[in-house]
């Protein structure tokens, strides 16, 4: 799927594909430099839909080459268009960059039935987001304007980043194979769930940090905020400690990683492991006895039956 994201320079695209497809934060990426033409990158989004993004740097000495000789290329089989400006720019450049870009993009992909443009920037006081829509919209042919669909964001405050990921989850439904994956991963946490005392389970993609599936249906939470754990001073410290403790015992010294994490309530015990490279499993027992530690312990090891299954559902998207 080829997300293309235009726009005027310094208008926050990078911003937004690196916030919400890497889990960055916006305070890491506040001091981007302007993005140098084309530069695409590939997410597997939620863990089940593959993205091919373009970010199109916006500055004024790129524009005549994507719209010469780089035309082709950029604004062919375009399947996700995203223009974005920012709600302080009202001068008269905004509105030509505008049209070229809808009319380049419609011309290319005839098919297409939404052009999504983010205002961006609303939480700076001097937006002027109302003022940036009409700018947008005046005089619009109606054809074309139905086929347009705004909305006022802020990358600072993650409305932006909202926006892209119901739209992509619009296009994960609309998908049978994307459906036919969920499926299956639905169908293996609730295989989990049976064989560890009813504790829930909750599969995360790792790059962008957001929920896959789980065991109580689909709700909304933060992404999850670890790519790896790391705890670097207490892993060497324990490394050394277990180095020392096998050689006393004339025993190998395997490399030890940090793949597991639990935590406990006065209710509950919280286990979070990651998952080859692709994913991270959370999981909350039902209550705290040990014995449903134990289970879960068991169902997520690397020989479980259930989980190789797991480990096969999400290989199968390699990219
Ligand atoms: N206040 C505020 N600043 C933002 C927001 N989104 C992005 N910025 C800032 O705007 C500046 C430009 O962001 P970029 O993501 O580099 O913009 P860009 O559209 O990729 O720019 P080009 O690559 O040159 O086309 C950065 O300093 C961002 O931190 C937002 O929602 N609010
Ligand atoms: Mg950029």
């Amino acid at each position: 799927m080829k997300l293309l994201i235009f726009g005027p320079a310094n208008s926050g695209k990078t911003s937004l594909l690196k916030t919400a497809m890497e889990n960055s934060s916006f305070l890491a990426v506040e001091n981007l430099p302007p993005t140098r033409g084309i530069v695409r990158e590939t997410y597997l989004f939620r863990g089940l839909l593959e993205i091919s993004a373009w970010d199109a740097g916006g500055q004024q000495k790129y524009q005549d080459r994507y719209y010469g000789s780089q035309e082709e290329n950029v604004f062919s089989s375009v399947d996700l268009p995203v223009y974005m400006v920012d709600a302080i720019t009202v001068d008269d450049t905004v509105r030509p960059a505008f049209d070229r870009f809808v009319s380049k993009v419609l011309e290319k992909n005839p098919g297409l039935t939404m052009i999504y443009v983010f205002i961006n920037k609303i939480d700076l006081p001097d937006a002027k987001e109302e003022k940036v829509h009409e700018l947008l919209t005046k005089d619009l042919p109606s054809d074309v304007h139905k086929k347009l669909s705004f909305t006022p964001v802020s990358v600072k405050q993650g409305s932006a980043q909202q926006r892209l990921v119901s739209i992509c989850d619009q296009l994960i439904e609309k998908r049978i194979e994307n459906m036919g994956k969920l499926n299956k991963l639905r169908g293996i946490i609730e295989e989990f769930k049976g064989a560890a005392n009813g504790a829930d389970f909750m599969l995360f993609n790792k790059r962008d940090g957001l929920m896959i599936t789980s065991t109580l249906g689909k709700f909304s939470t933060q992404s999850l905020q670890f790519i790896t754990f790391q705890i670097s001073a207490l892993e060497s410290n324990v490394h050394e400690i277990y180095a020392r403790t096998m050689e006393l015992r004339n025993s190998k010294v395997t490399p030890l990683s940090l793949n597991t994490i639990v935590m406990e309530s006065s209710t509950n015990f919280v286990l979070a492991k990651e998952v080859e490279e692709k994913a991270t499993l959370m999981v909350v027992t039902r209550d705290k006895k040990l014995e449903s530690m134990q289970k879960v312990v068991e169902v997520v090891s690397d020989t479980n039956p259930i989980y190789e299954k797991l480990i096969n559902v999400l290989e199968f998207a390699n990219l």
